[in-house]
């Protein structure tokens, strides 16, 4: 972090982002570009996000790591016949800055804002509809909130999907281990790439990652991913009713050209997202929900 380059806003190589921070030392980066958190420390110093030391900052691209939100589309999950960028264009756009909240220490919410005045005409001809999206990230003691809202301002039902893509730092991903998804439906993008209707049951208490992992998982249950010396609590609400576990394993980061060949060995993605029931929100009508992440 230097100088800043805006009222209200740091830059970060380059890069426009507000930074929230409290007396203890919590703090949060947040990127204009996607509204995207890009890392959070806890007061002792440990940062739970994982950021590629390869992401591509220039403001054009998706950025690799902390929490991308996906949005209106997840994947290559087309709806409704609209065929927009892979994971939407919410990670691609900039969001400009609606309110930042002053705490002791200095700001410890922030809420940013996205309109069809930042779609380029080709996403508006995509995507056609009238909406007012924000990101509300809150920094409290050992606690990160991210929310997501949609106000449909148009005057015909709006369908989306949304994943809130958040890239977990994890020491050795062969020493991690995720629990809460035990009994839950899910769909494995690996094993059956064509076929998201071919739902397996979890049986293991604890996922532990051996190469390529890409699952969705039918549950909004909470999870607790643990470390040999750490532990931290994920929660999300109802209405984000699928949680995905994505490691793309040593052979496919290799392909990936900005993340290090030992990227995946350091992180896991455990996303709150809302993928197979795409919501339709009604005009007028307002949508809310979000991630909540605590260290134990
Ligand atoms: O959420 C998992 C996933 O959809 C994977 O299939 C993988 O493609 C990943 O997201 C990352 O996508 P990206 O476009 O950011 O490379």
């Amino acid at each position: 972090m230097t100088s800043p380059t805006a009222p209200g806003t740091v830059n970060f190589k380059g890069l426009p982002c507000i930074l929230l921070q409290r007396p203890a030392g919590d703090r949060a980066l947040i990127a204009l570009h996607g509204a995207q958190v890009l890392s959070w420390v806890s007061a002792d110093g440990r940062e739970h996000l994982y950021l590629s030391p390869r992401a591509q900052l220039d403001g054009q691209g998706a950025i690799r790591g902390g929490i991308p939100l996906c949005f209106p589309q997840f994947n290559q999950r087309v709806i409704e016949g609209r065929k927009l960028p892979k994971h939407g264009f919410a990670r691609l756009l900039h969001w400009q800055v609606l309110e930042q909240t002053p705490g002791p220490a200095g700001r410890d919410q922030a809420v940013l804002r996205l309109t069809p005045a930042q779609l380029t005409p080709a996403l508006r001809q995509a995507w056609p509809f009238d909406f007012e999206a924000r990101v509300s990230v809150t920094l409290t003691a050992r606690q990160l909130d991210v929310a997501f809202e949609l106000v449909n301002t148009g005057d015909q039902p709006l369908p989306f999907a949304l994943a809130l893509h958040t890239y977990l730092r994890v020491g050795d991903i062969g020493q991690t281990r995720l629990e809460g998804l035990q009994g839950a439906g899910y769909w494995d993008a690996v094993a059956h790439p064509q076929n998201p209707a071919h739902i397996e049951q979890e049986r293991q208490p604890g996922l532990t990652i051996e190469g390529e992992f890409d699952r969705v998982y039918r549950s909004a249950a909470a999870t607790t991913l643990r470390q040999p010396d750490h532990a931290l609590a994920l929660s999300q609400g109802a209405e984000l009713t699928e949680t995905v576990v994505w490691n793309p394993g040593a052979a496919l980061c290799a392909g990936l050209a900005d993340m290090p060949a030992d990227g995946y060995r350091h992180m896991l993605c455990v996303e709150a997202a809302r993928i197979d029931a795409p919501v339709w929100l009604a005009p007028g009508a307002c949508w809310q929900a979000g991630q909540t992440l605590q260290t134990l």
